[in-house]
């Protein structure tokens, strides 16, 4: 016997909970040992590895052992997908079938923000003194001309937007354009709040995923000053209740910077999906 679990209702472009299958003996019970060989397949969209929805699934999962494998889901289009599980030796297939809705509506406080006005940013991310990170023209690490945001060690922190009404979100998609130089791993993250205190130290921060813990250790970081230096591409999506309240807010952190450690932000777009 084979079980899939419960079909999911999520939006397009959200990721799904853990999806997990079991094999199990004809009286339900898991069956721990012996090599079994998965197949999943979805009749639209993308299944991942991973709960940030990084890694897609592309070829047949060999397991060793163990009763249960998981893995994540991001639909594409609206409708009624199924995902079904092959697995060898002797087990039947099995399908799930989910439910995709469009976002109703997008929420006007999804904001892109190019941080190009010399002293007016948008969502109020020069206004805290937090320390407050630095417009630089420095047109290497621009992405919008004529600014991008920058950190280096004597002023870094975090730098955030002001309060967004998330309340009743389905979910909250960031994305922004970065570059480092000569930061290791953790020195560089992303973090959202949804609590209401308007200090920042004194914030509820969670780290956003396992990638926005460790923005800091991309590649080409060492060779960021030379003209064409290396640009990277984030993107993630907010899927947890604790954001969704009138106090959503964003933050960058930069922090354990030696004297050459520097990062630049362009291009920041939150949007809402209510
Ligand atoms: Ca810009």
């Amino acid at each position: 016997m084979f079980s899939a679990g419960a079909g999911q209702t999520l939006l397009t472009g959200q990721s799904s909970s853990i999806i997990t299958v079991t094999r199990m003996t004809s009286g339900n019970m898991p069956i721990q040992s012996g090599q079994w060989i998965v197949t999943l397949s979805a009749t639209s969209g993308t299944l991942y590895s991973d709960q940030y929805c990084t890694q897609p699934i592309t070829g047949a999962i060999t397991l060793n052992s163990g009763a249960s494998t998981s893995f994540y889901y991001i639909a594409t289009a609206t409708g009624t997908p199924t995902i079904t599980a092959q697995a060898t030796p002797n087990y039947a297939p099995v399908s799930t079938t989910f439910t995709i809705n469009n976002p109703t509506s997008i929420t006007p406080l999804s904001s892109s923000t190019g941080f190009d006005d010399a002293s007016n940013w948008a969502l109020g991310w020069d206004t805290w003194a937090n320390p407050p990170w630095t417009g630089t023209t420095d047109s290497t690490h621009v992405v919008s001309a004529p600014r991008s945001a920058t950190s280096v060690r004597s002023n870094q922190g975090a730098f955030s937007s002001n309060p967004m009404d998330a309340t009743g979100a389905k979910y909250i998609t960031v994305s922004f354009e970065y570059m480092v130089y000569q930061t290791s791993s953790s020195d560089f993250q992303i973090r959202y709040s949804g609590t209401t205190a308007t200090e920042y130290m004194s914030d509820m921060w969670t780290i956003l995923g396992a990638n926005g813990a460790t923005l800091g250790s991309a590649t080409g970081g060492t060779s960021a000053y030379t003209p064409g230096g290396t640009r990277h591409q984030y993107t993630a999506t907010i899927t947890d209740p604790a954001a969704f309240t009138t106090y959503f807010r964003l933050s960058f952190m930069s922090q354990d910077f030696d004297s050459r450690s520097q990062v630049w932000v362009d291009n920041v777009v939150i949007t809402i999906y209510k």
